[in-house]
């Protein structure tokens, strides 16, 4: 910093000059995140100073993140669930926004921790949870922070994972399961009814990180079972700022009975309120007025013109690569698409340098991965495949 302050001027072509090294997500393929709808951009704006981290103070914006809480538990069909309203606890659903997937699998897995050790249950060794090995990274993060034992059930042919893997993998010790509706790598939906089945079997919660598929899933011609429709699902993970088309950060964490949050709080002394069960403590009111507004403006029929769009996407450009020898790893089941073609790494070197495309790689087998968003096109995708014609013939 400097001792006398810059003018407006100078602080705007500053920003201007960082600006212009951010990408605008053109030529992007590798981002399941996309520009916000302008409704959201202008609701952030509105309530830019909003922390609900102080409930007390905003009150307006907290009604904002109930709503949003309650119109999300429509969406997860948590309708049907009957609890006591309170708190964050709308009649039928709890949960509260969160900053992304990452804080929403932390406190799932944190609240099955503490509902387990609050049930006075006697581990022989560490707590366990069973997860994909599709699991998204934010796992790993779970296992270092909370001293749980992270395991990682193998995946069937089609990437989803196996069941029998899973409970060879289940022991005195493990607390809970985590089932993925929508994977990071190839968008594929593990079997959340089999996976529930085993839950309700062994009385194991089971978290679904829907993430990325909690907005396409429901959208999708064939929806499969993911939601609280299911029966063992104890807690889900959807993140309004991937496909939601709202602001960063912008994720939530619903689940099913109220004594999961209860199981989360502690005390807030010297707040206007007197407990928090999030994980962070100052939290962006902006996110919940920015999620909040684009939902109300889009209602399900926005959303499923936004998965139509992609899908559209999708077909198009596994239909044109065939065209050009290049096969997808499985027949897309949401908008990812990992197409198997010679080099992977090298293919994607040379897509950046040459022609400015982002996509990225999957770790096992080694694909392009490409996520379809709403910030692509069809005629992105024809320039796209001309060029990775162009690189894969060299
Ligand atoms: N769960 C799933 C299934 C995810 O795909 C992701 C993120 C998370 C959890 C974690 O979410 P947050 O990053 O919001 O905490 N998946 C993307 C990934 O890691 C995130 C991403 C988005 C990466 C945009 C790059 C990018 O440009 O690939």
């Amino acid at each position: 910093m400097n001792e006398q302050g810059l003018s407006e001027r100078e602080i705007f072509s500053y920003l201007e000059n960082a600006k212009s090294e951010d990408t605008d997500y053109y030529r992007v393929f590798s981002s399941m995140c996309t520009r916000p709808h302008k409704i959201a951009i202008e609701a952030n704006r509105l309530f830019i100073e909003a922390n609900l981290g102080d409930l007390g103070l905003f009150a307006g914006a907290h009604k904002l993140e109930q709503e949003v809480v309650r119109m999300l538990g429509n969406l997860l069909h948590a309708s049907s669930i009957d609890v006591p309203s309170g708190g964050l606890c709308q009649s039928s659903v709890c949960g509260y926004l969160t900053t992304g997937g990452t804080e929403s699998n932390i406190q799932a897995v944190r609240g099955m921790k503490n509902l387990v050790t609050a049930g006075k249950k006697e581990f022989k060794g560490t707590p366990n949870i069973v997860i994909p090995a599709s699991a998204h990274f934010s796992f790993d993060k779970v296992a270092d922070m909370m001293g749980i034992e992270v395991r990682r059930a193998s995946l069937d042919s089609e990437f989803r994972v196996d069941m029998a893997s899973v409970e060879k993998l289940i022991n005195e010790n493990t607390i809970g399961l985590v089932g993925i509706a929508g994977n990071t790598e190839f968008g594929q939906i593990d079997p959340i009814d089999k996976l529930s089945e085993v839950a309700l079997e062994n009385e194991l919660f089971l978290h679904v990180d829907a993430a990325f598929g909690g907005f396409v899933i429901p959208f999708l011609e064939k929806p499969q079972p993911f939601d609280f429709k299911v029966p063992g699902v104890t807690s889900i993970a959807i993140d309004p700022h991937k496909m939601g088309l709202s602001t960063i950060p912008s994720g939530a964490l619903l689940f099913r009975s109220p004594s999961f949050l209860d199981s989360l709080k502690v005390s807030t002394p010297y707040l206007t309120t007197k407990s928090q069960f999030t994980l962070t403590g100052t939290r962006s009111g902006a996110s919940a007025a920015a999620t909040c507004s684009v939902m109300k403006y889009l209602g399900y029929e926005g959303y499923r013109k936004n998965v139509q769009y992609c899908m559209e996407l999708t077909s198009k450009i596994v239909e044109e690569a065939r065209k050009l020898g290049f096969e997808p790893l499985i027949e897309p089941v949401m908008n990812v698409v990992a197409l198997k073609v010679p080099n992977p790494d090298l293919v994607r070197e040379r897509l950046l340098k040459k022609f400015g495309w982002n996509v990225s790689i999957t770790r096992t087998p080694r694909a392009l991965r490409l996520v379809l968003m709403p910030h692509n096109s069809p005629e992105d995708i024809e320039l796209f495949l001309e060029d990775l014609k162009k690189v894969t013939a060299e």
